[in-house]
């Protein structure tokens, strides 16, 4: 979608996105190379592989009411207060999130929309998938924008259809759900009461059934990922002759463990072993009964869910770098396809589903080229040698603060899809001038072609005084 910048007069600015005219003002942080890509809903496209994950979760949630079109633009009190980030919450920084101006932002996940969905009631259930916008770090795994799908489910306490409590509702609800033999590591992992107390509203019991109903409805979720995957090798398998990968082989581990957010109480993320790695694919959890009020649904209580999308095509699909799903090429996208509605219709038994998953092929690899870059931070860094608070550490005196997103971001403005992964690989204080130093290496590959020497040169080049440019920074 086209995204224009216009300024009537220094004062007044606004900004287009996917047709939508928006004010800006000193807040404003979002390139025109995020914005230009608001309206690509890659989630909608068929046969694209973020597509086609969100309709296989989609369908273990039978009954739910999917929202797949809400507008990626939000206010500050959606995003964050009306689901009780504090005013200090580090994710409200202009360092992680795209402003479009003081009240308006970019979503940063699809819990935005919680309230809203909440206060439509229109169904115990909903699920709502969308693209979502963070300034966060460039490496195969973090793309700026990227997809989440959201989940909840709530009961209401005025209506016990039958049951003596609303807990032996939801255990009877409970009841209902399909049983796997996954083995989970850490079913119920402790929760401390600091972060994740029980909240005052509700009592044990209804908060063991609704945590219950929640890991077993998404532990579901897992098993048919991997039961999909695992045909997807052996159908690759079959066709190259060659035997089973051991890996693809390998007992599916997965395990839970406590997590925080300011939205549920108690709450967890899943984890799933890929490859000798632990990997986060959701976080979760009891959602904190001031949401609900927020949305006017007071008798109301439940469970809520935020997966990354990309992390689990990625485990579905063997696509390596999350880039990738950005990409118009034909060799990419022409090796998925839209699956046989005869062949995951509910009828079909679980053994002989099939989502018709396909491995990703990685066409060719192109060359890697890597440069470093070195620069002196702005201003000073004092070490205090007298005790302190901070306990003598190195404490900023005169500097000023370089976040690490604004290095990131200076280099996907201007190198975009190129650069496969930036990380800082040096930083000191020189002892006498008292100035930080920091070196950042940076991997520039094309998934598309080999670059050449010159190209990157003139990226690398443009990079560094960019960051002269904006951060005040002083190139070594
Ligand atoms: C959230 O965004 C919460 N809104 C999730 C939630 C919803 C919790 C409802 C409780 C109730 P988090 O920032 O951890 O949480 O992101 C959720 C998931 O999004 C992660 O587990 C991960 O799978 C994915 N994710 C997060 N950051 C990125 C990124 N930069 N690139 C790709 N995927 C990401
Ligand atoms: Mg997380």
């Amino acid at each position: 979608a086209a995204c224009s910048y216009s300024s009537s007069s220094a004062a007044t600015k606004s900004i287009t996105i996917d047709g939508k005219e928006y004010q800006t003002d000193e807040w404003f942080n979002t390139p025109s190379t995020i914005t230009g890509a608001v309206g690509r809903r890659l989630h909608l496209e068929p046969a694209h592989p973020i597509s086609i994950t969100r309709q296989l979760i989609e369908s273990r949630f039978p009954g739910f009411q999917s929202h797949n079109d809400l507008f990626p633009v939000v206010s500050v009190k959606q995003n964050f207060d009306s689901l009780g980030f504090p005013a200090d919450h580090p994710g409200r920084n202009r360092s992680d999130t795209y402003y479009i101006n003081k009240e308006t932002v970019l979503r940063t996940h699809t819990s935005a929309h919680q309230v809203d969905i909440f206060n439509a009631n229109t169904s115990p259930g909903y699920l709502i998938t969308a693209d979502v916008y963070r300034r966060d770090a460039v490496d195969r795994s973090h793309y700026p924008i990227f997809h989440q799908m959201e989940g909840a489910m709530t009961w209401d306490r005025n209506d016990l259809q039958g049951h003596k409590s609303l807990a032996d509702l939801i255990w009877s609800d409970v009841a209902k759900l399909p049983k796997h033999d996954m083995k989970v590591l850490d079913p119920n992992p402790t929760s401390h009461s600091e972060r994740n107390p029980l909240q005052q509203e509700h009592n044990a019991d209804e908060v063991e059934a609704i945590a219950t109903h929640l890991k077993r409805s998404l532990e579901n979720v897992v098993v048919e990922i991997f039961t999909q995957a695992r045909k997807a090798a052996a159908k690759l398998n079959a066709q190259n002759g060659t035997s089973t990968n051991p890996e693809d082989d390998a007992p599916l581990h997965v395990r839970w463990v406590e997590a925080y957010f300011p939205f549920t109480s108690p709450s967890w993320e899943l984890e799933v072993e890929w490859r000798g790695e632990w990997l986060e694919v959701l976080g979760c959890g009891v959602v904190q009964q001031p949401v609900l009020n927020n949305a006017g649904v007071l008798s109301r209580l439940g469970w809520a869910f935020g997966v990354g999308i990309e992390r689990i095509a990625m485990l579905l699909f063997s696509i390596p770098d999350i880039r990738l799903f950005w990409s118009k090429d034909p060799r990419f996208l022409n090796q998925f396809k839209q699956p046989d509605p005869a062949k995951i219709a509910p009828t079909v038994s679980e053994l002989d589903r099939d989502w018709g998953i396909s491995r990703f092929l990685p066409f060719s690899k192109y060359p890697a080229a890597e440069r470093d870059v070195s620069f002196w931070l702005p201003g000073t860094v004092e070490s205090s040698s007298a005790p302190s608070a901070a306990g003598g550490l190195v404490t900023p005196a005169n500097s000023t603060q370089v976040h690490e997103n604004d290095v990131m971001e200076i280099v996907r403005q201007l190198a975009g899809d190129v650069v496969e992964n930036v990380a800082l690989v040096d930083e000191f204080v020189h002892p006498k001038k008292k100035r930080k130093s920091m070196c950042y290496r940076i991997v520039y590959r094309s998934l598309e072609r080999t670059l050449t020497g010159d190209e990157v040169q003139e990226l690398h080049k443009k990079i560094g005084d960019r960051l002269v440019e904006q951060l005040g920074v002083e190139l070594r």
